[in-house]
């Protein structure tokens, strides 16, 4: 299917095929070794359906004390770095010169999703998310910049890359459902959604 766009989000189908799928797939696994995934919390305490993790200068943590970018895994070690071929993808797709600090791995079992959100713990908004779905297909609701109002929903595949910028950057948006077992990719199903984004200001991203 050709690339196409709903509000200014800009789906581009089957951007990866099955062998580059495995490869990402045998990364992220290399992430999670070093960095499990776990159920953020959010600020009420109510435990996140979606287990995360990330990869990166910072990743993002969510418990009681709020939702922030941190440098460190809740487990104290380091994020393991952003996989090669993941930055590749986003040279490949992103439009933007800055590279991205951060990689977040979302996971979604039988049952999870996620409710409508905007992204915005980001310190330059301007600055494009790219999204990367492997796994099981899941319908991606995408709405307006206020709460709330009409919305618009799409199936995203696996090996389907979605980028995120421009006036579509703030839109609130969030998962409805997952098809489990709809894919092959995952032996026990469920659905891996990779973001990666520009989380620092400049400053700090060129600090090395
Ligand atoms: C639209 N993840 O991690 S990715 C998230 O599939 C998140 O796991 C969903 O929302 C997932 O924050 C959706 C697509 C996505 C990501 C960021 C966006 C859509 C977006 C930022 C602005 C607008
Ligand atoms: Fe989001």
């Amino acid at each position: 299917m050709e690339p196409f766009d709903i509000r200014g989000v800009r789906i581009v189908p089957g951007a990866l095929d099955a062998s580059a799928q495995v490869d990402l797939l045998g990364d992220l696994r290399a992430v999670a070794a070093r960095a499990p995934l776990f159920h953020p919390e959010t600020a009420r305490g109510r435990r996140m359906s979606v287990r995360m993790t990330s990869a990166g200068r910072v990743g993002w943590v969510s418990d009681r004390r709020g939702y922030r970018y941190e440098p460190r895994h809740p487990s104290g070690a380091d994020w393991p770095p952003i996989p090669d071929r993941l930055l590749s993808l986003w040279r490949a797709h992103a439009g933007t010169a800055a590279p991205p600090d951060t990689c977040l791995v979302n996971f979604y079992g039988e049952g999870a999703r996620m409710g409508m959100h905007q992204d915005r713990d980001e310190a330059d908004l301007d600055q494009p998310v790219l999204s990367l779905s492997l796994g099981d297909a899941a319908l991606f609701r995408i709405g307006n910049l206020e709460r709330g109002g009409r919305t618009e929903s799409v199936w995203l595949h696996s090996g389907d890359v979605a980028v995120l910028g421009g006036k579509a950057r703030l839109l609130h948006h969030g998962i409805d459902r997952v098809r489990h077992g709809s894919s092959r990719l995952l032996p026990d199903g469920g659905r891996i959604n990779v973001t990666m984004r520009v989380a620092l200001p400049p400053a700090a991203g060129a600090r090395g």
